[in-house]
């Protein structure tokens, strides 16, 4: 048995195999200062001076909170059944905690109408990276006190929109959170202490299992889980340094977040490396943090490829590199997934939702259209890599592309375009790219088998 993937046109999906695009708040909606929203850590980050690449921010983004019922129509000529986004906690209770803003609740519920009125189901995720600026102010993540506001976040949406929705994640990507706002400062809140990145990512995946709780306690109808960005690790050479610095990158990254929530306890090759007396963890935090979860969302971008030598050495990336110098690797997808699948399938592994794939291209509006046939190539690939996983008997009921629309892409700002639908930020004008079109096309053959 090989996990070759191979480039088809021919792929088939089962009938009830969910097809997707997603997006997240701070990165469309824009309105950053209308109708009550209140500041969040990203709003202060793109505000402080050489922090984006290109000194832009959010403000105004991609005005999805003007256009969102354009961007409905637009999901919907796509043929997805299914759109991915997030809510910005700091416009539904602007200080993180104490009052709600009803103009706020109003905006998702309006979109939440839109949506249900094209029949394309609401997947809704909690943290998408913008906490409140007030509980930044009180020491965000590294505040214990986050994670129980958060879970009374987290269950006000799903009292109000628990029936409305088909899923809840709460967090989405936790390791973006803690390493790059906290480890390395690439992102907000902008810290560079790695021992406050671990104490974070103990404090989100604490969040996590007291949302699910107060979640569960709501009695929401949704699927809950959380979203996490996984890669598998592989050793540049043979040595035995680079195949135990490859263990070590995929147990600080995937093991450990999935190893607390599927087996209630750290893995033990990472705990081992580092120096537990700088990590405060609670007697009973693991048992909240080890629940059963509806689904896994799965983020698949890049495979780690791990050199200890000096200079380290790089992959060859045969199939290229994306326009954020990721190299395109699907095969690391398929090997990612049938990994989890046989690591954690007896530890209760739920249905996985692949919540975000996709890449960025130097894209060109030319004569009202954009020909990015290396997104189709991409594409097609990657749908190989999920359909090889499938056909292995991993457990995967959907893919969401990232992303619907260009938008703001971090600390890379609007340089960086991942969309299938191309965005003019001059004039708002919203443009399909031919992948977009492939894609398509691509789920209404799939109607047909
Ligand atoms: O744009 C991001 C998204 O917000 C989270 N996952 C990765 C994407 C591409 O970098």
């Amino acid at each position: 048995m090989t996990n070759q993937v191979s480039m088809s046109t021919a792929l088939h999906f089962p009938s009830d195999f969910t097809w997707g695009v997603a997006t997240s708040a701070y990165q469309i909606e824009g309105a950053a200062a209308v109708d009550g929203r209140g500041p969040s850590i990203w709003d202060t980050f793109t505000h402080t001076a050489g922090k984006v690449i290109d000194g832009s921010n959010g403000d105004v983004a991609c005005d999805h909170y003007h256009r969102y019922a354009e961007d409905v129509e637009n999901i919907a000529a796509l043929n997805v059944s299914a759109y991915r986004f997030s809510i910005s906690w700091s416009r539904v209770q602007p200080s993180g905690h104490g009052a709600w803003n009803e103009k706020g609740f109003d905006f998702y519920s309006r979109l939440l109408d839109k949506l249900a009125e094209k029949n394309i189901a609401a997947h809704v995720t909690l943290y998408h990276w913008d906490l409140p600026q007030v509980l930044q102010d009180n020491g965000g993540w590294l505040n214990r006190d986050t994670a129980s506001h958060f879970a009374v976040y987290a269950a006000e949406v799903a009292r109000r929109f628990g029936a409305r929705v088909a899923s809840i994640a709460t967090h989405n990507e936790p390791w973006c959170t803690a390493n790059l706002g906290y480890g390395n400062g690439q992102f907000a809140p902008g810290f560079k202490d790695p021992v406050a990145a671990l104490q974070v990512s103990h404090h989100l995946l604490l969040s996590h299992g007291l949302a699910m709780t107060a979640m569960r306690a709501v009695k929401s109808p949704a699927k809950l889980g959380i979203v996490l960005n996984q890669w598998t690790a592989m050793p540049a050479t043979d040595s035995p340094a680079d195949k135990a610095e490859a263990e070590w990158e995929y147990a600080r990254s995937v093991q450990w977040f999935m190893d607390p929530i599927f087996k209630g306890s750290y893995p033990q090759i990472a705990l081992d490396r580092m120096d537990q007396s700088l990590f405060i963890v609670f007697e009973n935090d693991l048992k909240i943090i080890h629940q059963k979860l509806d689904f896994l969302g799965v983020n698949y971008y890049v495979r780690a490829f791990v050199s200890t030598e000096n200079p380290p050495r790089k992959p060859e990336g045969k199939l290229g590199f994306t326009d954020m110098g990721w190299e395109i690797y699907p095969q690391g997808l398929s090997d990612l997934l049938i990994g989890l699948h046989r690591e954690y399938q007896e530890y209760d592994l739920p249905p996985i939702y692949i919540t975000e794939n996709g890449m960025a291209s130097a894209d060109k509006l030319e004569d009202a259209k954009v020909d990015d046939q290396i997104r189709i190539e991409y594409l097609n690939r990657h749908l190989a890599a999920v359909a090889h996983a499938m056909e292995q008997g991993v457990g995967i009921r959907s893919y969401f592309y990232w992303s619907l629309m260009d938008n703001f892409e971090w600390n890379s700002g609007y340089a960086k375009r991942f969309g299938l639908i191309y965005v003019d930020y001059a004039t708002q004008q919203r443009t399909m790219k031919e992948s977009a079109y492939w894609y398509r096309d691509f789920i209404e053959a799939q109607k047909s088998f």
